[in-house]
């Protein structure tokens, strides 16, 4: 098995302990102090369900102990990768907590991912167990499992949560916790985190203990997090905003709760927060704008909001100016990357940074550089290539060298493929991305993984897929389909060909375009990067 790491250059690792940004903790050993030091305060209130389920810092250790234990009497040694993809409730901290215990590393799918995505981190992993849930949102998770099964040789343990069909069902993982392994090195690879996606199939991101856990103290600190904070987990648990920026792990390392709801809506969310006095909650832009949308001549109680984080994408100055009034709360403008980076509009910022930047790092030992296409540096207030590295920003990828060769300057700095400005006091705001990647509502795929999947289609000659900006989405994405000379093929046919691939929803275009042929579509022999451009300035021209 390839082995995780997270090979930070030995300089800038001592510095970083040097300064006291990476402590020596590790997740397993900072549960046991929570529960130590405030058993009976509530961490996880789950409203997901008909009834609210409510786990004390005492029941978490609990509950995770004995649930890695229980792995370990699976058959699953320490070490093991196991993908976990469940919905937000109460078993993703038992078994994320619970993995951290028996010593082995969590894979975040999101809930999303459907068989061909979560194929992928099971192979690129090399993960021999998986978490769901029986259903989720209409889906059968157990089905999908049946055919991972066949299709990866290494998963030999599937858990579910709900009605276990033929797999071993979650609640009986359990056992007695003895022999859970001693704490691992804080300079481990505590999890890995998926990627968006630049090019090709998503990538997996190690992540260390030192490194997340710095990142989460700073995050929880710069946002006013304490004993008394209760964060609305909106969006899904397992994505890096939710979990760190400063999100649940941010509140639990706070020693507050965190609120599950039962869907993003503004129907299930803004009840939650009149009820359970929410304190923080995070949202991508256009959640935003639905929540405002629904507070139009209605009445919540939402005093106890402090902060709404908005982030995951760009966030027009337009909505953003609404935000304060609407909700009576502070707005905090969140751009990061599961790679490392986060920056936030720090909360007593003037009104202006707040409502058109999208904050600045999280750290002074960020280095960040805006370059040109050539690597030079831009003057302040131009925009250019988003270059980091820093005590939380990734040095490498898991298995994959062809994206450590493309994302990684040679001096190590992280290519992020956002496009940035940047003033005089480090705010950044973002103008775009450099690379063709589709954000849709804050769900980022690549242009060429949902290309390919359209490819394997006989009767394609070839495709290209656009970001074309959207009012609600931010972003939505058209193919350009040219069928094989003398054949046709309809936008429907290739829906039902995409769904059958077994891809996240979201990937599937919102448009489909079938063109005679892409090259005199757009004009001339160009790059694929021109090409795509050409097609997106045509088809907005068409429409205006
Ligand atoms: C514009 N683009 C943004 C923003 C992310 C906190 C918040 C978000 C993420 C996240 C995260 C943006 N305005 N405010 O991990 O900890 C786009 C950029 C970025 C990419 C990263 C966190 N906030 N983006 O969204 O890994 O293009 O992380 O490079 O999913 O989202 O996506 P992701």
């Amino acid at each position: 098995m390839l082995p995780l790491d997270q090979p930070y250059p030995e300089a800038r690792a001592r510095a970083y302990r040097n300064a006291g940004y990476w402590t020596g903790e590790t997740f397993p050993q900072l549960l046991r102090k929570w529960a130590e030091d405030h058993p009976s305060h509530p961490a996880i209130i789950d409203a997901s369900g008909t009834d609210p389920r409510v786990l004390t810092y005492g029941e978490l250790q609990y509950r995770a102990e004995r649930f890695g234990a229980g792995l370990l009497a699976q058959g699953l040694k320490p070490g093991a990768r196991v993908v976990v993809q469940l919905p937000n409730c109460v078993e993703f901290f038992v078994a994320v907590f619970g993995l951290f215990a028996a010593g082995m590393q969590p894979v975040f799918a999101l809930p999303a991912h459907r068989q061909t995505e979560i194929a992928h981190f099971l192979t690129k992993a090399e993960a021999e167990a998986l978490i769901i849930q029986d259903t989720h949102d209409g889906y059968d998770c157990r089905v999908m499992a049946q055919g991972l099964q066949k299709q990866c040789s290494n998963l030999s343990h599937v858990f579910v949560k709900g009605d276990a069909d033929v797999f071993t069902a979650f609640e009986t993982v359990q056992a007695q916790p003895i022999g859970l392994p001693a704490d691992p090195a804080p300079s481990s690879v505590a999890f890995l985190l998926i990627s968006g996606g630049s090019t090709g199939l998503p990538k997996l991101i190690p992540r260390t203990h030192d490194d997340y856990l710095y990142s989460i103290r700073e995050s929880a600190r710069i946002c006013g997090l304490s004993a008394s904070t209760r964060y609305l987990a909106v969006l899904p648990v397992s994505h890096n905003f939710t979990l760190s920026s400063p999100g649940s792990f941010g509140t639990l390392l706070s020693g507050g709760c965190v609120v599950l709801p039962r869907s993003s809506s503004a129907g299930d969310c803004l009840p939650l927060i009149e009820y359970y006095r929410v304190t923080i909650a995070a949202v991508v832009p256009p959640l935003a704008q639905l929540w405002l949308n629904a507070l139009k001549g209605k009445q919540h109680d939402l005093t106890s909001l402090r902060v709404l984080q908005v982030g995951g994408a760009k966030l027009q100055p337009e909505i953003a100016m609404q935000i304060e009034p609407a909700l009576g709360c502070r707005l905090q403008q969140v751009f990061g990357m599961a790679e490392g980076l986060v920056n936030y509009t720090r909360l007593d910022d003037p009104e202006d940074i707040r409502i058109n930047t999208q904050g600045r790092p999280i750290s002074k030992a960020d280095e960040v550089r805006v370059v040109d296409d050539t690597g030079d540096r831009v003057p302040v207030g131009l925009p250019g290539h988003l270059q980091v590295r820093g005590p939380y920003t990734i040095c490498t990828y898991h298995n994959d060298d062809g994206a450590n060769a493309r994302s990684f300057t040679d001096d190590g700095f992280y290519c992020t493929g956002d496009i940035v400005s940047r003033d005089d006091m480090g705010n950044l705001t973002v103008q775009g991305r450099a690379g063709d990647h589709i954000n849709r509502a804050g769900e980022k795929f690549s242009a060429e993984e949902v290309e390919n999947h359209i490819l394997a289609l006989d009767r394609v000659m070839d495709v290209a897929i656009v970001s074309i900006p959207d009012a609600s989405l931010g972003e939505r994405s058209c193919a350009f389909v040219e069928p094989r000379t003398g054949v046709s093929i309809r936008p429907v046919e290739i829906r039902k060909f995409l769904r059958k691939r077994e891809i996240a929803p979201y990937k599937i275009p919102d448009e489909i375009e079938i063109v005679s042929s892409l090259q005199k579509t757009a004009v001339g022999k160009l790059s694929r990067k021109d090409l795509r451009q050409q097609l997106r300035s045509k088809h907005l021209s068409e429409k205006a």
